[in-house]
């Protein structure tokens, strides 16, 4: 692809998305994905986008990572039967950070179904880019929600790119590390994951510079460990020159990039110092490279600052100058007393010294200077491919502003009604350093957890044996 061609970029978004509800005083709030919706489509953008309605992910689809156990549980369990299940809950840890809802499941399959979605139309050479700013949890393991996540829609859409794409680069710049992503593909060469990410008595505890990758995976894993108050300048410094290199050595295929908006300044849960123009540069800088890129989005707790991110940049995406002044739009009450699409970041400190971002980026450079360059990896039968998503652009998933009239699932069951609660209101408080985190807790590092397991689960289960992915092909 060139690189100064226009870009076609599709956009995955499921009206209903924004009524699903982790509970009062939960700081994840998939309102927020509306609310991006509803300020891009008024900034005119759907102009611009191929815009589709996810098919939901199929069970079969996400059994590719997760376990059938696991999944079938997501499937069971309600907020009325969850408590015949104590023993359940605990062992997959669903609980307080991943709470059972009303519709979890749905809710699991609506977010995945954007992201394989958007890798088949990847796979198929339909678009440049796609985004799902519904997806990119990337905490969720095999057989475990956490961080609140329950299904890890980043690894079965790099699974899904992988029948195509012989090297995969998995970029991360949610403030938390990724590690379920990190975890899936800690042993192949297939999958290259780098995460920038806060380190040191925070969640999820892991993410240490030492940690590289194993086996045949080894230098495949890449992880920048931060400290408090990071701005702009200092996160370019690491991330333009590590991703230089990576790009280099590792010359990917295609890309996906969690854009998860809890690195921004005054984030409800993060301690990062990002103003957006910060956060998206590093998405800004990836597209130079004119490659298929898949672009989902994570963390995010001071809700109108995430819309106002994501907004920002799919218009990044589409080179589409978007106007300081916020247009008119269904949530303006979240965005006063400025009602500016850019806020200036906060004077706290920076706890990132010059002598520590060179040493970061020195180990790191260090480690990609040993990889051989761009890994070849045997490339044999291609697997068939995911969902068919739907290929007509959806005129539902414009809303009343842009298509004139009727009101977005509304006949629907609403999960939620869209006031702004008690703890929504923890959101309104301007840029506030805070991180409710508590002391870190190293997950283990198990090479079971990965994907050469799942082939051997699969096969074992008699389900889908015959379903070898190029992953497991190039670790033979
Ligand atoms: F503050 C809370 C209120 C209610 C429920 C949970 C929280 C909360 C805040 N921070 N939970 C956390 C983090 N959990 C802990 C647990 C305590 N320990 C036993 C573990 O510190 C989880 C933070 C998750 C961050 C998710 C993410 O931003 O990375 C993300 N990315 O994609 C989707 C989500
Ligand atoms: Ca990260």
């Amino acid at each position: 692809m060139e690189e100064n061609k226009k870009k076609k970029v599709a956009y995955f978004y499921e009206p209903e998305v924004g009524n699903y509800y982790y509970g009062q005083t939960h700081p994840m709030k998939p309102h927020r994905i509306r609310m991006t919706h509803n300020l891009l489509l008024n900034y005119g953008l759907y102009k611009h986008l191929e815009i589709f309605r996810p098919s939901p992910a199929r069970d079969d689809e996400l059994t590719r990572f997760h376990s059938d156990e696991y999944i079938e549980f997501l499937r069971l369990i309600t907020p009325d039967n969850q408590h015949e299940h104590l023993r359940q809950l605990k062992r997959y840890n669903v609980g307080e950070d991943c709470p059972v809802f009303d519709g979890l499941y749905q809710f699991c399959k609506c977010y995945t179904g954007g992201s394989i979605g958007g890798a088949v139309k990847l796979n198929k050479g339909q678009n440049d880019v796609v985004i799902n700013w519904a997806g990119g949890l990337h905490h969720a393991k095999r057989s475990e929600a956490s961080g609140f996540c329950y299904v890890n829609d980043i690894v079965l859409a790099i699974l899904e790119l992988a029948k195509y794409h012989r090297r995969i680069l998995y970029i991360d710049i949610d403030i938390h590390h990724g590690d379920g992503v990190e975890e899936a593909f800690y042993t192949t060469d297939r999958v290259m994951t780098v995460s920038f990410h806060k380190f040191g008595d925070y969640f999820p505890g892991t993410g240490s510079i030492e940690d590289i990758g194993y086996d045949t995976g080894k230098l495949y894993s890449l992880n920048c460990p931060l400290k408090d108050g990071i701005d702009d300048e200092s996160y370019e410094q690491l991330f333009k020159p590590i991703m230089t290199k990576v790009m280099e050595r590792y010359a990917p295929d295609a890309i996906v990039f969690q854009s998860g908006a809890d690195s921004l300044s005054g984030d409800r849960l993060g301690c990062f110092n990002l103003s957006i123009k910060g956060h998206a540069e590093c998405l800004k800088f990836m597209t130079t490279f004119g490659k298929p890129m898949l672009v989902l989005g994570g963390g995010g707790y001071t809700i109108r600052n995430v819309a106002r991110c994501w907004a920002f940049e799919t218009g990044c995406l589409l080179n589409v100058d978007l106007a300081d002044d916020l247009p008119p739009n269904d949530y303006i009450e979240y965005f006063g007393p400025e009602y500016r699409l850019h806020f200036t970041p906060s004077n706290m400190e920076n706890q990132n010294k010059k002598e520590y971002l060179e040493k970061v980026r020195n180990k790191i450079l260090q480690n990609l200077e040993k990889i051989s360059p761009a890994p070849n990896v045997p490339f044999h039968d291609v697997p068939s491919d995911a969902l068919e998503v739907d290929e007509r652009p959806d005129a539902e998933l414009l809303d009343d502003d842009a298509k004139g009239g009727g009101q977005l699932g509304e006949e629907k069951k609403k999960l939620w009604d869209g006031e702004i609660d008690e703890s929504d209101g923890e959101d309104e408080k301007p840029n506030r350093n805070v991180s409710d985190a508590e002391p870190s807790k190293r997950s283990s590092r198990n090479k079971a957890n990965g994907v050469g397991e799942v082939k051997k689960e699969n096969g074992a289960g008699g389900k889908a044996s015959d379903e070898a992915t190029p992953m497991d092909e190039g670790q033979d």
